[in-house]
């Protein structure tokens, strides 16, 4: 058989989304726009979201990813099947449909076994994606940094491995799709043998800028007290949060689409009382985050681990939002950083009235990150829990220590001075780190643990 393709000449196929990243991203002409046909399954497995709105957000990210959706099909079925997903005549009539409207691309709602996927591009002839493929898609052209990119194609490639296996007839029927040039299994075993050394590569610079960045916090943690980072479910408003809160518009990118902001924003800000404080807006989560994709950016999410308080960024302008937060919640709790303190915040009050949410949540404050309007009330209720914290001593200090004073300006908050004798008596809310630091200077007992 002779290869049509001479060797070495690179080609532009019609590119899409479920690509390979990394040195394979080269090839593709993201110019072209996708045509496709999203499927999902109302099923008892639906777990309380109605179809409906899932289907919503998975054109969303289809779109986010620069193709067009041009047909939505919804199968009633009490489970999923286990070969195909939908039913096997469901298929047939898709294939169908998909010759029809000249679609290139089937993308489905939930993450398919790489056993479904193989079976579906053989009824399809064309690629089947699912959710999981669409969103690493999303990180892969929105990856900035060289860590973000990193971890996006670390994902990748981790998601891809098990779905390379027997799948080289199905891919030298396409017309284009994930390395679909190659006469099939052959270069498939090449691409394998090659994924998993840079698997491997990728796995290894992540934990040297893991260390690194480990580093540096402590090193931050040496002057200043506390930390807060913005989480919440993508779009809510996290990055027009942060730029609204450290005063500096444009600073933390902000748009009106999924997975905006990818790698997280350190600023420093004051509080009401004077205090500065770090704040950091971080990347957006959503519901069925791939699970690699988590993984890889636990290195990321470094600052929401180190927070001292969480500000939980909710879009109080959609109609529900209980889901939103219990999916943030559990990738929080993946990440380990379910312990920390957390403040709910609906935002775009100007958008909608959003007091009907503070019956499920209380504690809750409602803003509007682009007006302002609720900015100051959580802002107060920041400090108020970031002061309950820190525990408040005093400390004896030699007048002659100017260097020792200097050092506790920096690193406690200082309430009185008084000097006595020789000494300068100081009054001062301390932090778990600067507690260490300060201990021995320490005369008494804790005088109580919050004001
Ligand atoms: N009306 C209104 N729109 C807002 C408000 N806050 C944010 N937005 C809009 O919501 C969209 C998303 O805002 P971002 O700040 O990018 O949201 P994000 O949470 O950082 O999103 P990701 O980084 O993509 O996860 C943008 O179009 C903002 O202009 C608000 O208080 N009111
Ligand atoms: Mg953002």
């Amino acid at each position: 058989m002779v290869d049509a393709q001479p060797k070495g000449q690179t080609t532009t196929h019609r590119g899409g989304f479920g690509h390979l990243g990394g040195e394979e991203r080269g090839f593709i002409d993201r110019s072209f726009r996708e045509r496709i046909i999203l499927v999902g399954v109302a099923s008892e497995t639906n777990k309380g979201q109605p179809i409906d709105s899932q289907m919503d957000e998975l054109q969303q990210l289809v779109s986010t990813a620069g193709a067009d959706v041009v047909h939505r099909v919804i199968q009633k079925k009490t489970a999923p099947d286990s070969a195909t997903y939908i039913g096997r005549g469901k298929a047939e009539e898709i294939y169908g449909m998909a010759e029809d409207l000249d679609v290139d691309t089937v993308v489905f709602n939930e993450e398919l076994s790489p056993a479904q996927q193989f079976n579906l591009e053989k009824i399809f002839k064309r690629s089947a994606i699912d959710r999981t493929a669409v969103i690493l898609d999303i990180f892969a052209q929105n990856a900035s940094t060289p860590e973000g990119k990193s971890q996006v194609e670390l994902a990748q490639l981790q998601y891809l491995l098990p779905r390379l296996r027997g799948r080289g007839g199905t891919l030298s029927q396409q017309a284009g799709g994930i390395g679909t040039r190659g006469p099939g299994e052959t270069r498939l075993e090449i691409d394998r043998r090659r994924l998993v050394r840079r698997i491997h590569k990728l796995q290894k610079q992540l934990v040297d800028i893991s260390s690194t960045r480990a580093n540096q916090s402590k090193r931050r943690r040496k002057s200043v007290n506390q930390s807060i980072a913005i989480v919440g479910y993508t779009n809510a408003g996290k990055s027009t949060l942060l730029n609204y809160l450290t005063g500096a518009p444009g600073d933390a990118f902000v748009a009106n689409r999924l997975f905006a902001t990818l790698d997280p924003l350190t600023r420093k800000m004051q509080l009401p009382g004077g205090e500065k404080i770090f704040i950091s807006d971080t990347v957006g989560f959503v519901r069925n985050l791939p699970h690699h994709l988590v993984e890889a950016f636990k290195t990321t999410l470094d600052v929401v681990i180190d927070a001292d308080l969480l500000i939980h960024v909710v879009d109080g302008s959609k109609v529900r939002t209980g889901k939103d937060i219990s999916v943030v919640r559990s990738v929080l709790g993946d990440i380990g950083a379910n312990n920390i303190p957390e403040i709910v915040v609906f935002n775009k009050s100007d958008r909608a009235s959003l007091s009907s949410h503070m019956i499920d949540h209380p504690n809750s404050v409602c803003v509007s990150a682009k007006t302002g309007e609720g900015i100051e009330k959580m802002m107060a209720k920041i400090s108020e829990l970031l002061r309950s914290q820190l525990s408040v001593y005093e400390l004896l200090i030699p007048l002659s220590r100017g260097d020792l004073i200097a050092q506790v300006h920096r690193e406690a908050q200082v309430l009185v001075e008084d000097v006595q004798e020789e000494n300068l008596v100081m009054r001062v809310r301390l932090d778990a780190f600067a507690y260490e630091r300060l201990k021995s200077y320490i005369r008494g007992e804790k005088l109580y643990d919050s004001l």
